[in-house]
């Protein structure tokens, strides 16, 4: 895709200066057609898995719920309910997830949506933030430390600082096919680990001690290569570079192969650099890409939605 199509009504450009990714505009979220359906759908194949949708004002809950419906079951919000990004709470071990969901509804709590940002989701009101919230996140994909990862992510913005916070993308499937044959082959015997100490900002996740080294750090295991059911395409899958570990390799031996990969997954002809403009909703395809957040200066506001779906097992390569 070269130029802006029309397509059932929805306008559809390719995001600028990036080889993947399109803005799509014209969706009503709660009149999404048949047809619209499949043209997102198209434009997801076409342009690997990430989608901008620009409405220019803000949505309300059921709408992004029925946006995030297109691409799969809409799942709980990590950190709403334990055993989905989060541990159960002394006292709380042994209540059933419709327990704790009719519990964040009774407060009045979507248990789909993740408010992120550092103001109050009610008030706006500035809140207690902590200060790696404004700093860099990490390059990663979401909740990778888990068997069974959410596919789709999407965020919606709702307050944007002038300048920083704008999120990065990286093709794991344009750097997969960019991988040199031999380093390939070698990729498809090996397998790593996805740690869960930490999450993408650097905070410690609750309940959590740092490991002593990547090889004792608590996570799942994964294949290095995937296979992306919806195309049929590979893509690395590294998760994040914090005690990230290739399984059974001596620790110095996959810190190496590691920074080798890592150089070559994020390089910049495979990057996209998003920045935000108030009521858009991003949604990318957490099996074909990274992604990361550039720091935020701690005077600034950021408020943004969040929402995911259900995953499934990753299929190796
Ligand atoms: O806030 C952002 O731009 C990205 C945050 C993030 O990593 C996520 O929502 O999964
Ligand atoms: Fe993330």
């Amino acid at each position: 895709m070269d130029e802006t199509q029309s397509r059932a009504g929805l306008t559809i450009s390719p995001l600028e200066g990036a080889r993947f990714g399109a803005e799509i505009t014209g969706l009503s979220p709660l009149e999404i057609t048949d047809d619209q359906r499949e043209v997102i759908w198209d434009v997801y194949r076409e342009r690997h898995g990430l989608m901008c949708f620009s409405f220019g004002r803000l949505l309300e809950r059921d709408e992004l719920h029925a946006l995030t419906a297109v691409f799969g079951e809409n799942e709980y919000g990590p950190g709403k309910i334990n055993g989905i990004g989060k541990k159960a709470l002394p006292g709380e071990e042994n209540l059933t997830v419709e327990e704790q969901v009719a519990a964040l509804e009774a407060q009045g709590i979507d248990p789909f949506i993740v408010y992120l940002g550092n103001l109050e989701h009610d008030t706006l009101k500035r809140k207690q933030t902590d200060s790696k919230f404004f700093g860099e996140w990490e390059w990663h994909t979401d909740m990778s430390y888990i068997p069974v990862p959410p596919t789709f992510s999407l965020l919606h913005s709702r307050i944007i600082p002038e300048e920083g916070g704008d999120t990065g993308f990286c093709s794991q499937v344009m750097a997969a096919k960019a991988l040199p044959a031999d380093l390939r082959e070698r990729l498809l015997k090996l397998t790593a680990k996805h740690d869960s100490t930490y999450g993408s900002s650097g905070r410690i996740r609750p309940g959590m001690t740092p490991p002593a080294s990547p090889i004792e750090a608590i996570g799942q295991v994964h294949p290095i290569l995937r296979k992306v059911p919806t195309t049929g395409e590979e893509a690395i899958f590294l998760g994040r570079r914090t005690n990230n570990y290739i399984v059974g390799l001596p620790l110095e031996e996959s810190e190496t192969l590691l920074d080798e990969l890592w150089a070559h997954s994020t390089k910049p002809e495979f990057c996209y650099r998003h920045k935000w403009k108030v009521g858009q909703v991003v949604a990318w395809d957490n099996r074909m890409m990274l992604h990361m957040r550039h720091p935020v200066d701690e005077s600034l506001d950021r408020f943004m939605w969040r929402t995911q779906t259900k995953g499934e097992a990753v299929i190796p390569a």
